[in-house]
Parts: structure tokens; sequence; C-alpha cells
């Protein structure tokens, strides 16, 4: 903990430190919250009485720096352009606190990046969705972060993690792993399940990566998953997207997609045994509805037609990179013990079996959601 307190102490913190403690079920990240004795009034309601401390992953980001780069034109664009548009909604990213000689982060002697930001106060974040009402909130918070950031020029920003969200190349990094694995390919039911679902789709694996000459760069969030947006603790209303790490030039469907299969999934990333996963429609069709209502603006008829791909994309891709996550030896995603991954992969699996089940009703959605855009 002294070591946490020497970090902490680096920053500007509006109040003396009174205590710091892990925070969260990220598993990427090492996160903590720093409370402060005594703060000092803040400008903005929800900020000012708590940071977020946080250690980047320089396994994932092999280039914190730039990550850095990254959230700082991030946060002022952001900050401009609610600014400049007098916007009225409640949307926020959090500030980050600039360190006592003035830089954005704290670089330790062995290349660790820390970083603080304003905990942003009465605000809740699920790890599954609360009720169906959240799905509408989650698609308008999406469809704001899009749109908040549609004009930054996409060369503004770093690729902080090459290769993230091309599906191929983690399909090859699964073919490597069953080459030079240590696990038995028939070990188990939940193996060979996994192998089989990744054997019969591997066509799906290039969906949106031919599609990137007919769809246009944009920023994607990269990570929009249920966890990472939060919600005010009484109107329940979305207020902001945190985890900006991943954000960088792409396709606005891989994030789609994947606050898709996060939030359709009611039953979580790692359900109880016996639970059937399910990709829930009717949330799929409020987060739909929710994301056209934000006021996105460049959704175009090509845009639509590679959505229900990219929605069935994003869960091969997640499970393929849980399965080879753990026939690896669990190098990347935190576990709390050793068949973790395994049961993840497995949970992506299933979700992407009853996506094809439900791929018509889908269809309908896209559709129903073009034809009220007016493509
Ligand atoms: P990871 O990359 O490991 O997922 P996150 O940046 O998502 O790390 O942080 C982990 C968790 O910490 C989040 O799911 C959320 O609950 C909480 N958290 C992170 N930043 C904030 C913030 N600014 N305000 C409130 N809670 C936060
Ligand atoms: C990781 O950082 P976190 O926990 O929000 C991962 C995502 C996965 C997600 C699955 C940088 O997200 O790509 O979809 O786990 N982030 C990174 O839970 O790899
Ligand atoms: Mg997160």
């Amino acid at each position: 903990m002294s070591e946490l307190l020497h970090i902490a102490e680096q920053f500007q913190f509006p109040g003396e430190i009174d205590h710091i403690q892990p925070y969260g079920s990220g598993i990427i990240n090492d996160t903590y919250v720093v409370t402060f004795s005594n703060p000092s009034p803040s400008s903005h309601p929800r900020t000012g009485k708590r940071a977020i401390l946080q250690r980047i992953n320089k396994q994932v980001f092999p280039q914190p720096i730039q990550v850095m780069h990254n959230l700082s034109v991030i946060l002022q664009h952001v900050v401009q352009q609610t600014s400049l548009k007098q916007s009225t909604d409640e949307f926020l990213l959090p500030p980050l606190y600039s360190t006592i000689e003035g830089k954005a982060y704290v670089q330790e002697q062995n290349g660790d990046i820390w970083r603080a930001m304003a905990f942003i106060e009465d605000t809740d974040s699920f790890d599954v969705l609360a009720s169906p009402q959240q799905a509408f909130e989650v698609g308008v918070a999406l469809g704001t972060f899009h749109q908040r950031l549609h004009d930054l020029p996409v060369d503004q920003l770093y690729d902080t993690l090459p290769g993230f969200h091309i599906t191929p190349g983690y399909l090859k990094q699964y073919d490597v792993a069953t080459k030079t694995r240590s696990h038995q390919v028939t070990g188990s039911e939940e193996q060979l399940f996994c192998q089989q679902i990744i054997e019969s789709n591997r066509e799906l694996a290039g969906a949106l990566v031919n599609a990137n000459p007919a769809l246009s760069m944009r920023i994607m969030h990269g990570d929009p998953k249920l966890n990472n947006i939060l919600f005010d603790t009484k109107t329940t209303k979305a207020v902001s997207i945190i985890d900006l790490d991943t954000v960088k030039p792409g396709l606005v469907h891989y994030d789609i997609a994947d606050c898709l299969r996060s939030c359709c999934n009611r039953s979580g990333e790692m359900p109880a045994p016996g639970t059937k996963v399910e990709f829930d429609i009717t949330v799929c069709h409020s987060i739909l509805n929710g994301y056209s209502s934000s006021g996105v603006s460049y959704f175009e008829a090509r845009d639509f037609e590679f959505l229900l791909k990219a929605i069935m994309l994003l869960p091969f891709e997640l499970g393929i990179r849980f399965y080879t996550d753990y026939l690896q030896g669990n190098r990347y995603f935190k576990i709390d013990s050793p068949l973790d991954n395994l049961v993840r992969a497995v949970t992506q699996f299933e979700l992407l079996l009853s996506i094809q089940n439900q791929e018509n009703e889908i269809l309908k959605i896209i559709r129903d959601m073009e034809n009220k855009a007016g493509c």
C-alpha cells in the first residue's frame, strides 16, 4: 500500500488522500479508488470527491504513453464539442488529474504508467443488464459517444492496440496455440465445443476486415461492454462511457456489436454452470432504438448492410480470444480460477449460436432501424 500511496501522492488531487482501495471488475488494468478527506469544492457535481487510480496493463498496451496521448485528445475534443453545441445532456467523460509536475501520468522506473481520473460519482456500473429499460440508455450513450467524436480526424489518434478486432489475426493465434498447446485437443466436452464452433464459423472471421473499403473509418471506443458504461444511481440514465484505452480509428460496427454481445447476454460473461446463454432480442431492439435516437447522423445504407454479420462476429471473436488465452495458460485476461477463460469462451460461442438462431428477427430490427433513418 505504501507503494500505491507514493504513486498517488504524485498527482494534484483536490484534497488530502484518505485511503486507497482496489476497485471494480475490469479484467485488464489495475484499478483503485482514492478517497479524499476534505476535498475542495468542484466545478462539476459528479467529480472531485474521489479519484480512479489506474496502472495501464503494459502486456496489453505496449505503448501506454500513446494510450495517454489518445486519452488527452479525446477528452479535449469532447469537452469542446459539448460546449460548442451547448449540449444539455449530462454526458461526460472522466477528466484526468495531472501530476504535480503537470504531466498526464506517472511513469515508474520499470516503465509502468499510472494515471488518475475523476471518479464519476452517483453512478453504478453493471456486469449484467439490470432491466430491459436500461438497454435504451445504453444505446443513447454509445450513440452520443460516437456523435461527439465523429468529427475528430482519425489521424489524430494512435493505434494503441495493433491487431485489436482484426478477427483473422485472432484466428491465426488460435491456430498457432492449438499446434503448440499443452492441453489435450480432446480434453473436455467444453474444449470440443469450442473447437467445433471455431471450425464451422471460420469464414465469419473476415466479415468486417473485408468490408473495410466500403465502410468509413471513424473513431471507435473499441470496448463498449456494459460495465464500461456508468448510469446515474437515481435517474438510471447513462451518463458516461469509461475505459477509453482502446479508442482509436476503426469501424463503429465493432462498437455496436460489442455492446450488443455484452448487454443482450443477460447471464453475463461467466454464468453459473447449467445456465442457458441467450441473445435477448428485446434488449437488442431497445439498444438500437436508443442508438438511433441519439442523433447519430452519419449512418448510410452500406453501414446497415454489415450490421448483422458484425453482431455475429463479435461474440465469435471474443470466444476465440478467450479460448486461445485458456490454451496459452491465461496470459491476457485476468482470471480467478484456471477454467475461467474456457467458461468465458463457451459462453460467447453459445451466444453466437443464439444469434444465428434468431438471424431473421435481428435482420428485421436492422431493417426497421434503416427505414427510420430514411436510407
Ligand atoms: P479495465 O480496463 O480493467 O476494464 P476500467 O477502466 O474499465 O478497467 O475500470 C474498471 C472499473 O472501475 C469499471 O468497470 C468501473 O466500475 C470503475 N471505474 C473506472 N473508471 C471510473 C470512473 N471514472 N468513475 C467511476 N468508476 C470508474
Ligand atoms: C476486456 O478492459 P475490459 O475488461 O473492459 C477486453 C475487451 C473484451 C472484454 C471482455 C483491451 O475489456 O476487448 O471484450 O475484456 N479489453 C481489451 O470482457 O482487450
Ligand atoms: Mg473495463
